[in-house]
């Protein structure tokens, strides 16, 4: 179908009229994002059918994703710049009086996930699609997404978030594709057989949205479900009047989908959050099954036709459900089930941190899922029976606990990490004993990020400096990227690329005037950490440097400084009581700093409320420097760093996640390392007195303790951070004191480079040049080669 500026201009006034149902004369900004959007989609249905329908005619192996989050953002200009057609599109509305940039700022952010485990999964499924990969996401459609974020007097204030108040133009609802999700209730044996009776039943209805790939070679289906009653509602008791009674079955089922669960890194044992687990699981199971048996009868053939990846432990139900109705359902036996579904299944973990290991307690599991905590123990004594030599400490229950991680492993083919020192670790701290067992079970697969989003979409001065250098083609073969290299010889590349960092930077200088009311230099060094508030993540020891820095240029208000913009975004978990006095702190120490005149110039603090993928979008392209500085052997991986050093900003950072395969391919002295490595971490926590010891050796450390403690960012309240500089000098768990001289140090080198401006162009391209490798369309292929057994279908 040949599309013109002309006949895309009538598909919009089309849907403004039929779809939208208004006139050009009376439609608002809303009314023509939304007939844009169905115009954009009309175009993705042919190469999704046709996808489809390639699928089945040559029954391709399918990789199903199982995510509780997908952090998706905005849809409507990155399905544009798939399908091509944002210049048609701009031009078009041009002719209607429209403006495209002023309709895509118009779209609220789908945040159906926390920070980089949800985003991960949507350039995951955005690579599936360039790639060609047959595939689904299934994940659950929430009501409300991630909280909003807002400042009252520098602290964190939630309000919910409301995407789905507005038409969802991408999605098709498909009230056919539904599925009865049972919980609670009992078992009985009949005839030999254990039969669940549910004390509790809703429907898990579909919602699909085409995930169309680069150039619109290839889209898959995003899968969304939603709650529905069995019964609308108790008709009898509404006769009665009791009305809200009557409205108990509806109200059941949509609290099950109501809330995206606001926290990453903690795991909260709650009742509704198992529900939403199991909701996910058994409805997305079903519809495999559903699938499968629709072109084959052999169950046991299963993993040759289909692929199950459980993004963390969230989804980890999926064995045993599986097993439940290859059982119950397809009557095969136990163990030939748990066979199957090992090879079916892979796991990926993100996360070291203790407390987000997910466990129930038995007597949970048991109320909730009676039938599946009968399997999860027969898995268990399965495996312990196949493996004598399993000790006790690593049962999947044990101590009246399901352990999610252990059976998650146990019920893979595949469990992997997400960074090459991440996944070492996942064998040698977190599984070492089912590691012993299994010695080819965990694999390594990178994370990555997807260069249509994160460089073609958010930079496009970027992109096209790369197009016009390289040519095109790059989007879908991001290690084409090291042909710059040549270039960087080049003084004019060189000034063409910090000409296209110092516009993106402009913009953002008004961007941050329009929100925040402030005025930034453009020209002073945008140093950005962007990423959810954890302590592990050590926002804390960039504001104990900002401080430490304003109180440089106070002890010395006529020296020469280089000037920095100190940048952060981020949320807190809204029961995080730690985080969110960082979150106060942050923005305490900006009122200080941004009201002082000796500031002027040299310092300032930018923190604009709710962080999220479209804020992104903004700051990414616009920072110089990339701070990534988790404690060593905390960050799984991180992917803001890979967005941040892909988009030419330089990194300080530890030896943490993908920083270390950062650093190789950028080269060291690209980089600029500081701190204690995981194994030196561990050694030095041994110490009691570690933060004692490092305050004392820092000067400057124990003036911003003092400097705190006084009260001098919190007038109003002087005692507001005693608990917090207690901590540090008493506890410091993160290690903050123990490597904030180090990092000073690594600070001093980066103003030394950026005071070089043509050194720091070089190394800033080099970053940008070097980062091919971390391309989410290299991680999907390692996945579907090693873990999934897929190919490409294009
Ligand atoms: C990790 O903390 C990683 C992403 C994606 C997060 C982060 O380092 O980049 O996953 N883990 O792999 C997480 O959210 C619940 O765990």
């Amino acid at each position: 179908m040949n599309l013109t500026r002309e006949s895309f201009r009538n598909d919009i006034l089309h849907h403004l009229k039929f779809t939208v149902g208004k006139d050009a004369g009376h439609a608002s900004t809303y009314d023509w994002r939304l007939a844009l959007s169905f115009a954009l989609r009309d175009r993705i249905v042919e190469p999704w059918f046709a996808s489809t329908k390639d699928t089945w005619d040559h029954d391709h192996k399918r990789v199903f994703y199982l995510s509780m989050e997908f952090l998706i953002g905005r849809i409507l200009e990155d399905a544009a710049i798939n399908l091509g057609l944002k210049g048609i599109a701009a031009a078009a509305l041009m002719d209607l009086g429209q403006d495209f940039d002023t309709l895509v700022h118009d779209e609220p952010d789908a945040a159906l996930g926390n920070g980089g485990l949800g985003r991960l999964a949507a350039c995951y499924m955005e690579s599936m699609a360039t790639l060609g990969c047959p595939g689904y996401g299934y994940g659950i459609r929430y009501e409300h997404g991630l909280f909003r974020q807002r400042f009252e007097t520098g602290q964190q204030v939630e309000t919910p978030e409301d995407w789905l108040n507005q038409r969802h133009p991408w999605e098709f609802e498909r009230p056919e594709s539904n599925y009865t999700v049972r919980f609670k209730g009992h078992l009985e044996e009949r005839h030999g057989r254990t039969v669940w009776v549910p004390g509790e039943t809703v429907i898990a209805t579909a919602y699909d949205t085409p995930v169309i790939g680069w150039e619109g070679r290839w889209a898959n289906t995003l899968r969304l479900w939603g709650a529905k009653p069995t019964t609308l509602f108790d008709l009898e008791r509404f006769n009665r009047g009791d009305y809200t009674a009557a409205a108990e079955p509806e109200t059941l089922a949509r609290t099950i989908t109501r809330v995206l669960y606001p926290d990453d890194t903690t795991y909260a044992g709650k009742e509704l959050r198992l529900k939403q687990e199991y909701f996910l699981t058994s409805a997305s199971i079903k519809d495999i099954l559903r699938r499968y048996l629709e072109a084959h009868d052999d169950l046991t053939e299963l993993d040759k036709h289909v692929a199950i990846q459980m993004n963390d432990t969230h989804p980890a139900l999926a064995g045993p459900e599986l097993i439940r109705l290859l059982v119950d359902k397809y009557n095969m036996t136990f163990e030939r089930a748990m066979e199957i579904s090992q090879n079916v299944l892979g796991y990926t973990n993100h996360t070291l941190l203790p407390e987000a290991l997910e466990r129930w307690s038995t007597w949970l599991m048991g109320t909730v899922l009676p039938r599946h905590m009968q399997i999860i123990e027969m898995i268990d004594a399965a495996h312990q029976k196949a493996n004598p030599a399993r000790p006790s400490s690593v049962a999947i229950v044990r101590n009246n606990e399901v352990h999610m991680g252990e059976l998650a492993f146990v019920m893979s083919h595949k469990v992997n990490g997400v960074s090459a020192l991440h996944t070492e670790l996942v064998k040698s701290q977190l599984f070492p004993e089912l590691t012993k067992l299994h010695p080819d079970r965990v694999v390594n697969q990178t994370n990555g990020v997807t260069p249509r989003r994160w460089l073609k979409l958010a930079n496009p001065g970027l992109a096209k400096l790369v197009t016009d250098t390289i040519g095109g083609g790059w989007e879908a073969d991001l290690e084409r990227l090291s042909e710059l290299e040549p270039h960087i010889a080049d003084a004019a590349f060189r000034e063409a690329f910090m000409a296209v960092k110092r516009g993106n930077k402009v913009q953002t200088s008004n961007w941050m005037k329009k929100v925040c009311g402030l005025n930034v230099d453009p020209d002073a060094m945008f140093d950005v950490q962007v990423k959810r508030i954890h302590e592990y993540k050590r926002q804390l020891m960039n504001v104990f440097e900002t401080i430490a820095q304003w109180h440089e240029i106070k002890k010395n208000p006529e020296g020469d400084f280089v000037p920095r913009v100190k940048i952060f975004g981020g949320k807190s978990a809204p029961g995080y009581a730690v985080a969110k006095e960082i979150v106060h702190l942050i923005n305490d120490v900006g009122r200080v700093v941004n009201t002082d005149p000796d500031m002027r110039g040299r310092l300032q603090v930018i923190y604009p409320a709710n962080y999220n993928v479209t804020m992104a979008e903004q700051l990414i392209p616009a920072a110089d420097l990339s701070e990534q500085i988790s404690t060593a052997g905390k960050e799984a991986s991180g992917t803001g760093n890979m967005k941040l050093s892909l988009n030419g900003a330089l990194t300080i950072g530890t030896l943490d996640g993908a920083n270390v395969e950062i650093r190789e391919h950028v080269g060291p002295e690209n980089f600029f390392l500081f701190g204690l490595t995981a194994e030196e971490v561990l050694t030095r926590r041994k110490n009691v007195k570690h933060a004692r010891e490092a305050i004392e050796h820092s000067q400057a450390l124990k003036d911003v303790l003092q400097l705190i403690a006084e009260g001098r960012f919190s007038p109003d309240e002087r005692d507001r951070y005693h608990g917090l500089v207690d901590r540090t000098w008493n506890s410091d768990y993160f290690m903050v004191a123990s490597d904030f001289a180090d990092y000073q140090r690594a600070q001093a080198e980066v103003d030394e480079a950026f005071l070089d401006r043509d050194r720091w162009a070089r190394m800033a391209a080099i970053n940008t040049a070097r980062m091919g490798f971390f391309s989410s369309d290299r991680s999907i292929r390692g996945y579907m080669d090693d873990i999934w057994g897929a190919k490409s279908a294009l």
